[in-house]
């Protein structure tokens, strides 16, 4: 919800349940997130080993501040129950859900987490990731304005959007974009983060850069990631750039002057500058500081 202090999630690195050497790297990774997998980075024939090393993973969690989420099976699956009880035992920052299509299936998980004593801290992040979750994004999304269905991100499946749906994957994402644009629009509307599709190309830094720099520009909390490679990227282009942080200190020191007390709008270096720029500004201090923390 908008009223929780600012996390940020520039960066959340997919992690495999079943890659060791990938687990190992966790605590040494300057991401902000990290999704522990037991979906589709996972064969069928591991998926209960995985599943039993989220006690050693939990056991080591870093030090440092990095949210642990873990994305389960789908509850239809035979190993998405399980997956789910497991999980909710090492009270995660969030519990993933693949192929979300209907507030129903977010209300449904929350009934299990509830009926099985989780806390409150552990909250519900969606994957968005279907036509069917597309059509209905304003419904589920809605979700995010009660606490008590514990939804508090959306994260893009772009691979599965652009297989369901038979659309071109373009290095621009020209395709995607329209629906991109509507699920940051139903995330601000549900007071929940937003994070962006996977970048499969980690051999290309170029290509990846302009990405974060797009997805920031579209209105991106993050990025969701799939290599190590891509951690300082992300974190460069999602976090506030030096000349909006002056900018915003401008405003808010502008605002702070004895002569604007109480003024609904004020005129700064020729331009308009209106409360909503103000609540803007301290928004973006706020981000910026919580990143610094
Ligand atoms: O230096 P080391 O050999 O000790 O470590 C390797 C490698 O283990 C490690 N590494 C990772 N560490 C943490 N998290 C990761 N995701 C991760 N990926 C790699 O970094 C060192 C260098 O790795 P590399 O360049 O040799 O790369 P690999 O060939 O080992 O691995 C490439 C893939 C793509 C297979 C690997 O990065 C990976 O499995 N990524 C995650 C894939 C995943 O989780 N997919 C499902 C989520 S995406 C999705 O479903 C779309 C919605």
């Amino acid at each position: 919800m908008t009223s929780e202090p600012h996390r940020p999630r520039r960066s959340v690195l997919y992690v495999p349940a079943s890659n060791d050497k990938a687990l190992a790297k966790i605590a040494a990774l300057a991401c902000d997130a990290v999704i522990i997998d037991l979906e589709d980075a996972v064969a069928p024939a591991d998926k209960v080993a995985a599943r039993e090393k989220l006690a050693g993973i939990f056991a080591s969690r870093p030090k440092r501040r990095c949210e642990m989420i873990v994305r389960v099976n789908a509850l239809s699956s035979e190993w998405g129950n399980d997956d789910l009880l497991a999980a909710a035992k090492f009270e995660p920052d969030g519990i993933l859900l693949s192929k979300v299509a209907t507030p129903r299936d977010i209300l449904e998980v929350g009934d299990v987490l509830d009926d099985n004593f989780a806390p409150d801290s552990v909250k519900l992040w969606a994957m968005i990731e279907t036509p069917k979750a597309m059509l209905n994004i304003g419904a589920i999304a809605e979700l995010g304005r009660d606490p008590a269905s514990r939804l508090n991100c959306f994260v893009a499946g772009t691979n599965d959007l652009v297989m369901e749906t038979g659309i071109l994957a373009t290095p621009d994402r020209r395709y995607l974009v329209p629906w991109l644009m509507q699920m940051v629009l139903a995330a601000r509307a549900g007071g929940i983060d937003m994070l962006d599709g996977v970048s499969n190309d980690f051999r290309d830094p170029d290509a990846f850069a302009r990405e974060c720099t797009e997805a920031a520009a579209m209105g991106f909390d993050g990025k969701t990631l799939i290599h190590p490679a891509q951690v300082d990227a992300a974190n460069h282009a999602f976090a506030p750039a030096p000349e909006a942080l002056a900018e915003a200190r401008a405003v808010k020191d502008a605002f702070a002057l004895p002569e604007n007390a109480g003024k609904g709008v004020i005129a700064l270096d020729g331009r308009m500058v209106e409360r909503l720029h103000l609540a803007q500004a301290e928004k973006l201090l706020a981000k910026a500081a919580a990143i610094g923390a």
